[in-house]
C-alpha cells in the first residue's frame, strides 16, 4: 500500500488528523490494533475545550455533538463544607466547555473517515515502523486475516497512545515524569446527573468528581490508593464514599443508579521530548500524558494534530519544511502549560499520603483564593476552557 500519511492509532488524535488532512486534499491510511466496537465503546474523556468544539463545527462534524453534547458555562468546586461556582463564561469573555464523550467523538469520526473512503485497518497485530530517517518510511503489520502488509508513505504519524510502539522509535528522547501517589476509581451510572455542572470536590477523605455523559448517565470518580484492588470497592461502598465526599453542604444528595462500568486509572504526568524523528511525528498520548483532573488529555491530542495537519498542508503545498521543523516546539509550548495546569489542579484538590495539617490548610487556602478571588478564578477558567490556540512558539 502507498499513501501520503500513515497513521498508527484510531484514537481522537489519529482520527482527527486524518479528517483534517482529507480537507487539505492529503491522503492517509489508519491502522488500529483494537476492533471498531472496542474503540467506539471505550469510556474516557468527557470535556472538550471551547476551541475544540468550535473546530469540530468548522470541519463539518458538529451535528451530533451540538444536539447530544452538553454545553457547560461553569464548574463547581466543593471544599470545607461549601461549594463555589466558577463562572467560566463570564470570566473568559463568553467561552464554555462541551461535555461530549470521547467515544461519541470517536464514533462520529470513524464513520466520517470510512464514508470518505479513508482505509482504517482494525485489529492489526505485529505493528512496526521502518526507515523513518528516509523519505519513504513504512509501517508493517499483520492484518486481521493474518496476511502481512506494508504501508509505504511520506510521513508516519504516531497517534498510538501511551503504550504504543512509535514513541520508542525516537532516539535520545528526554522524558519528564511524575507519578502521583493515588489513582481514580471511575464509574458510569444509570442515574440522572445530580447537578447541571461538573463538581470537583476536595474532601478530607480524598478527591471526588461529579461529571456526566447525558441527562440519564452520570460519570463519577473517587480518589483511591494507586494499587487499589477494584474488588475492594463493591457498588455500595462506592456510593457511600461518593455521597460523603460530594454532599458537603448537607442540602444536596447524589442520585444513585445501576453501575454500568467501573475502572481504576493511575495518575501520571509525562512528556517525551522531542516529538519528532525524521519522518516520524508523535501526537497525543503517544507523546504526553496528563492526570485527568484538568480534563486536558483529549484536548492536547487535538491541538497536536491541528498543528501537524497545518504543517503538512504547508509542506505539500510548497515543499517548505519550516512548520514541520517547528512542530515539537510549537506543541510543547502548549503541552507544558497544560501539564502545569493539570499538575496544579491535581495537587490542590487531592489528599496526599502522610499529608500534614499545614499542607492541608495551604490547599484549602488555595481553593478559597481560587474560587473567591476574581483573578484566581479567571486563571482557572482561562486554562479550563482552553488557552487561546497559538499556532507558534511562545513569543513568536
Ligand atoms: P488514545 O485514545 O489512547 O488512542 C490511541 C489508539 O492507538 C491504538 N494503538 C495502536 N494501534 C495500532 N498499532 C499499535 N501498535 C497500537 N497501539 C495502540 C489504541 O488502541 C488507541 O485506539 O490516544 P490519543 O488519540 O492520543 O487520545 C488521547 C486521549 O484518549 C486521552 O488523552 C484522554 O482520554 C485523557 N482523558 C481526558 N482527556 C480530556 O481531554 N478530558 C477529559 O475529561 C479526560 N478524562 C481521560 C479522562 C483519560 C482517562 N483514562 C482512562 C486514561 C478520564 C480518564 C479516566
Ligand atoms: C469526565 O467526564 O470523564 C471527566 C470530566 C472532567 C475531568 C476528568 C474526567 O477533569
Amino acid at each position: 500500500m502507498r499513501t501520503q500519511v500513515g497513521i498508527v492509532g484510531a484514537g481522537p488524535a489519529g482520527l482527527l488528523l486524518s479528517h483534517l488532512l482529507h480537507r487539505e486534499g492529503i491522503e492517509s491510511i489508519i491502522i488500529e490494533d483494537r476492533t471498531r466496537a472496542y474503540i467506539e465503546a471505550r469510556i474516557r474523556a468527557g470535556v472538550m475545550e471551547h476551541w475544540v468544539a468550535e473546530l469540530v463545527d468548522e470541519i463539518g462534524m458538529g451535528a451530533r455533538m451540538r444536539s447530544e453534547g452538553l454545553r457547560h458555562d461553569g464548574i463547581e468546586i466543593s471544599f470545607a463544607g461549601q461549594r463555589r461556582r466558577i463562572d467560566l463564561n463570564a470570566l473568559t469573555g463568553g467561552k464554555s466547555i462541551m461535555v461530549y464523550g470521547q467515544q461519541e467523538f470517536v464514533k462520529d469520526f470513524v464513520a466520517a473517515r470510512l464514508a470518505a473512503g479513508t482505509p482504517i485497518h482494525f485489529e492489526v497485530t505485529d505493528v512496526s515502523i521502518h526507515d523513518v530517517d528516509s523519505d519513504g518510511p513504512s509501517i508493517r503489520f499483520t492484518d486481521r486475516d493474518g496476511a502481512p502488509q506494508e504501508i509505504v508513505c511520506d510521513v508516519i504519524a504516531g497517534c498510538d497512545g501511551f503504550h504504543g510502539i512509535c514513541r520508542p522509535a525516537i532516539p535520545d528522547q528526554v522524558v519528564f515524569e511524575r507519578v502521583y501517589p493515588f489513582a481514580w476509581l471511575g464509574i458510569l451510572a444509570a442515574a440522572a446527573p445530580s447537578s447541571d455542572e461538573l463538581i470537583y470536590a476536595s474532601h478530607d477523605n480524598g478527591f471526588a468528581l461529579h461529571s456526566m455523559r447525558s441527562p440519564q448517565l452520570t460519570r463519577l470518580y473517587l480518589q483511591v490508593a494507586p494499587d487499589e484492588d477494584i474488588n475492594e470497592w463493591p457498588d455500595d461502598r462506592v456510593w457511600v464514599e461518593l455521597q460523603t465526599r460530594l454532599t458537603q453542604d448537607g442540602k444536596w444528595s447524589l442520585n444513585e443508579g445501576e453501575v454500568l462500568q467501573k475502572g481504576i486509572t493511575p495518575m501520571r504526568s509525562f512528556v517525551c521530548e522531542t516529538m519528532r524523528h525524521g519522518r516520524l511525528f508523535l501526537a497525543g498520548d503517544a507523546a504526553h500524558i496528563v492526570p485527568p483532573t484538568g480534563a486536558k488529555g483529549m484536548n492536547l491530542a487535538a491541538a497536536d494534530v491541528l498543528v501537524l495537519a497545518r504543517a503538512l498542508a504547508r509542506f505539500y503545498r510548497s515543499g517548505a519544511t519550516d512548520a514541520l521543523d517547528a512542530y515539537p516546539a510549537t506543541c510543547l509550548a502548549r503541552i507544558w502549560k497544560a501539564q502545569r495546569f493539570s499538575w496544579w489542579m491535581t495537587s490542590m484538590l487531592h489528599i496526599f499520603p502522610e499529608q500534614d495539617p499545614f499542607a492541608r490548610r495551604i490547599q484549602l487556602a488555595e481553593i478559597d483564593f481560587t474560587t473567591g478571588n476574581e483573578a484566581g478564578a479567571r486563571a482557572l477558567a482561562e486554562n479550563y476552557v482552553g488557552l487561546p490556540f497559538d499556532d507558534g512558539p511562545v513569543g513568536a
